[in-house]
């Protein structure tokens, strides 16, 4: 008998249950089923001596279903059916390859013996989804690797390989072969003993407070997450009896489904898979065997090492022998740096820095299927350089800018090859970044559109596809909301209040923090070159020249809103500044609260994504939520900005606008959008859904 989620066979005494729930053998409720199914069938047969447990396709179990969180449960609940297969009087073995992640690590632990296939990744990402293991996992792991090891694994969602897994005692052993017939073997040389099985729960595990106390304090460090705290209490419950550990983690688990951080951190598991799927999807990348990038600055020799650590050869380019040396000397930090942190072994590093080679002539990057431009933000560089490369460039070679902001239709526009440029938009530190902007420009082909998709995933960075305005979807949205910080400070609050209010709701760091540390001359750059364009309806704050025009611009100069060196702290004369400009415009500073700054500052930010989402900039918000969460500090348990949105309501944040607009009814407008989300009652969820 079989079902479709589960194929059971019989060879000879072993009674084989095959996983088959493409594409990673989520423990879904058909799969629950066939399993629970399984079991039963060979129980009762005696012709079986040995159940053998593995999975078809690319994975063992790679956890629950993360689609039925949030939804009624259906029988048999994992953790049950893992109680049930542990409790077997026949022997049930695991074979395990891919990915026996969450879920699917714990039906192996519920197993009486396991066995690893070369490759295998095992860990507990629970707490990446705002969860614990639910089934079994805090009470079983400890029991089989000591607590210290579950300590290291269960609050952390750190994911080991199989030879690891079996040094800590968490699998058996490793066999290679198809798992099939690993599965196969393995039931024999139980039934021929040797292979030795036992029941997990059966073990004893001492509970050391000292230990307890240190990952709970290891785990605050990391920040405001609750799963991972939930996640030390469970295994802390693993000295008491099973039952009474196992009823602790269930009601544990229970508290993390029904926390709102749980719902936020699905989200962005999903949000980093869904912005993949775009219009061309279906086109067919041109291949990019190598590399070209014009620029050593910080941005062109993060990119270039970036795409070094991927595998490609790069070649990279810059004006004169000496920046050449500087940007390579850049690289090769950069690989040390990466080598230093355990991303790149010795023999990997030698071989990125043998892919590396350099040039001062643009006619020696013709070969390069890709050529980046990441040359300081100038509109006349970047068209000269887009000309000469138009001129030198192979047949079918694609041409991107790495812009922050600028026009890529312009810059195209200066090719006779226009469907072969795009943007393709780094964060700084660009080997480091996860976020990756496309930017698609009117007449870019989808083939090129595809191919940046396809470099992303080559890279390890998340594609999101944006159209052409004025700082794309991340940028523009930051040049709007972070003028909110500006006119807070101008009403009352300081610098220093709401960097430290905004980095308690979760950023990774306050706007003025991060200010420091991009150079406050980025910022006095684009405000110069926007002048031209800003109404005179705008409300302007002065404070930010008025600190670039004594040569502070930030970390790089010393001192910026705060001081750096041997005299850390807020920067004194900076208050000064604040006071004056404040007295220059007859403002009188009044109290400001750290929940006005937070409401102000995401509802702009929310404002302005609408505004992005109406003028197609983004597609969804699904891809201003991915912008956010990986190249802006956004706290991943808030779900992105239009995900938090959702939890706050168009209604409210339409009288939000309407209130604020009071005051300033140029900067605070009500998107269209969102006004009419606000009388149909509908979210930013349904316009994913629709997309
Ligand atoms: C858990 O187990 C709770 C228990 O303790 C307690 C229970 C009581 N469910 O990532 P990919 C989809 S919590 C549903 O692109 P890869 C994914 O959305 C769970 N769907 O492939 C995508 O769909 P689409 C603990 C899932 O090869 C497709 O599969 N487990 C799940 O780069 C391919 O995914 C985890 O947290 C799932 N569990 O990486 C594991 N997993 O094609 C999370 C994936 O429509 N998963 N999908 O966009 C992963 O880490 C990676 O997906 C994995 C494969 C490494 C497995």
């Amino acid at each position: 008998m079989s079902e479709t989620a589960v194929i059971i066979e019989r060879e000879g005494p072993v009674g084989l249950i095959g996983f088959n729930n493409p594409p990673v053998n989520a423990a879904s409720h058909a799969l629950r089923l066939g399993l629970k199914n399984g079991i039963e069938t060979f129980a009762a047969d005696d012709t079986i001596k040995v159940i053998a447990l593995y999975g078809i396709g690319r994975s063992f179990v790679a956890g629950a279903d993360i689609r039925e969180f949030g939804k009624p449960r259906k029988e048999p609940l994992l953790n049950g059916l893992i109680n049930e297969i542990e409790a077997q009087e026949k022997p049930v073995i695991a074979v395990c390859h891919g990915n026996a992640l969450g879920g699917g690590l714990e039906l192996a632990l519920g197993c009486h013996a396991r066995i690893a296939l070369p490759g295998l990744t095992v860990g507990f990402p629970e707490v990446d989804l705002g969860l614990i293991p639910g089934a079994g996992g805090t009470q079983r792991a400890p029991r089989l690797v000591g607590l210290s090891a579950a300590l290291d694994l269960v609050p952390t969602g750190k994911r080991i390989k199989a030879d690891e897994a079996v040094a800590l005692g968490l699998f058996d052993r490793i066999s290679e072969g198809d798992p099939r017939a690993v599965a196969v073997a393995a039931g024999n040389d139980v039934v021929n003993g040797t292979l030795c099985t036992r029941r997990t729960s059966d073990l004893k595990v001492e509970i050391d407070e000292d230990l307890i106390e240190s990952a709970r304090v290891r785990t605050l460090r990391k920040g405001k997450l609750l799963a991972p705290q939930k996640a030390i209490d469970a295994v802390a419950a693993a000295g008491k009896p099973i039952a009474e550990g196992l009823a602790e983690e269930v009601r544990l688990f229970q508290e993390c489904l029904d926390s709102p951080q749980r719902g936020a951190l699905v989200h962005a598991f999903f949000v980093e898979r869904a912005v993949s799927k775009i219009p061309e999807k279906d086109a067919a990348p041109r291949e990019i065997a190598s590399l070209a990038v014009i620029g050593g600055g910080t941005m062109g020799s993060g990119i270039t090492t970036a795409a070094l650590i991927a595998g490609l050869p790069v070649r990279l380019m810059e004006v004169s022998d000496e920046a050449v040396e500087r940007g390579r000397g850049t690289v090769l930090k950069n690989l040390g740096g990466a080598l230093k942190r355990g991303k790149l072994t010795q023999e990997k590093h030698d071989a990125a820095v043998a892919r590396l080679s350099t040039t001062t002539d643009i006619a020696e990057l013709k070969d390069a299927d890709l050529v980046i431009e990441a040359v300081f933000e100038d509109m006349d560089v970047k068209k000269d350089i887009f000309r000469r490369l138009d001129a030198a460039m192979k047949d079918g070679a694609i041409l991107a800018s790495n812009t922050s902001y600028l026009d890529i239709n312009a810059i195209a526009a200066e090719t006779g090859r226009p469907a072969d440029v795009l943007g393709l938009h780094f964060f700084s530190p660009a080997h480091i970044m996860r976020l990756l902007e496309i930017v698609v420009a009117d007449r870019t082909a989808p083939e090129v559109v595809a191919t940046g998709f396809a470099l992303a995933k080559r890279l390890g960075k998340v594609g999101v596809r944006a159209g052409v305005c004025d700082g794309f979807i991340g940028n523009r949205i930051l040049s709007h909301y972070r003028k909110v910080a500006d006119y807070l400070v101008m009403d009352g609050a300081t610098p220093q209040q709401i960097d430290r209010a905004l980095e308690d709701f979760g950023f990774a760091m306050g706007p003025f923090a991060v200010a420091d540390l991009a150079g406050l001359d980025i910022g006095m750059m684009t405000r110069k070159r926007l002048a031209p364009t800003r109404s005179n309806r705008e409300r302007y704050i002065p404070i930010a020249d008025r600190i670039c025009e004594r040569g502070w611009y930030g970390r790089k100069t010393g001192q910026g809103y705060y001081l750096y060196g041997d005299r850390e702290g807020p920067n004194p004369a900076v208050a000064e500044i604040i006071e004056q400009e404040r007295t220059n415009a007859g403002i009188t500073a009044r109290e400001i609260t750290d929940e006005e700054i937070v409401t102000r500052y995401m509802t702009a930010m929310i404002a302005e994504g609408t505004r992005v989402l109406e003028d197609g900039i983004a597609l969804r918000p699904v891809d201003i939520d991915a912008v956010f969460l990986f190249g802006y500090g956004f706290p991943r348990f808030r779900g992105g900005p239009m995900f938090y949105a959702d939890t706050i309501g168009a209604k409210e944040l339409v009288r939000r606008i309407e209130t604020f607009a009071g005051e300033d009814d140029f900067f605070w407008r009500v998107p269209p959008l969102l006004a009419r989300m606000a009388q149909e009652g509908t979210t930013f969820a349904d316009l994913n859904e629709r997309a």
